[in-house]
């Protein structure tokens, strides 16, 4: 299989670290793929995602799956489910929903990072960004409040929330939020040595 990704795309990271944990890590090859707003892709655009968006996974016959959550739930059950995402509700739901806190921070994460990064200075919205980062904060809250219950497997809600702290420290390193948020970053603290996680930490800088 074939993972199309980049190093320091959160998404591709969240997919990679679970392959880590369902021991598929080494099926997977990868091929880097340059995306931003602005940079077309047709042969991408055409072939395997139309909305020109990473990670996506080719399967050995050609077939192409996209978006990182429905890439996790393919591998899940490619190495026999119930493993990331719980089979049965209410644990199914309980995960899914805090998987798609942790992703919409990771959204809205990179979607400032294109405001602040990508879009010239002179077409900037400041209330666009600082309602983005209120979001953020937001989400970052709610899952303050549920990190200290505990887990007894690093599913995907723990795999995008450790992710989504990686990309905070990545690209927005004045946040703080260790500070704000403890039972975060105890969280962070706790997972950090996992060699899924140790494994695809994107390149610094
Ligand atoms: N919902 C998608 C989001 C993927 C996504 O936004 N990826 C970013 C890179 S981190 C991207 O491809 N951006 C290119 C663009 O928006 O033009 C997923 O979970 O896979």
């Amino acid at each position: 299989m074939k993972l199309i990704w980049s190093p320091t795309s959160p998404f591709a990271r969240k997919v990679r670290v679970a392959a880590y944990e369902l021991g598929l890590h080494e099926r997977l090859t990868l091929e880097a793929l340059n995306v931003q707003p602005g940079k077309l892709n047709p042969e991408y655009a055409t072939s395997v995602n139309p909305l020109r968006k990473i990670p996506a996974l080719i399967l050995d016959d050609g077939e192409a799956i996209v978006d990182s959550l429905i890439i996790c739930d393919y591998l899940d059950a490619l190495a026999g489910g119930d493993r990331i995402i719980p089979a049965a509700n209410p644990e199914r739901a309980r995960v899914l929903t805090a998987h798609s806190i942790a992703n919409g921070v990771i959204d809205t994460l990179v979607q400032l990072r294109y405001e602040t990064w990508l879009r010239p200075e002179e077409l900037r919205w400041q209330v666009w960004s600082d309602d983005l980062w209120d979001r953020v904060v937001h989400g970052l809250s709610w899952l303050e409040q549920r990190a200290g219950a505990p887990r007894d497997r690093f599913d995907l809600a723990a795999i995008t929330t450790a992710c989504m702290l990686g990309y905070l420290d990545l690209r927005f390193a004045g946040a703080a939020w260790r500070e704000k948020f403890p039972a975060l970053a105890a969280f962070e603290a706790a997972v950090r040595d996992r060699p899924s996680l140790g494994n695809t930490a994107p390149p610094q800088g």
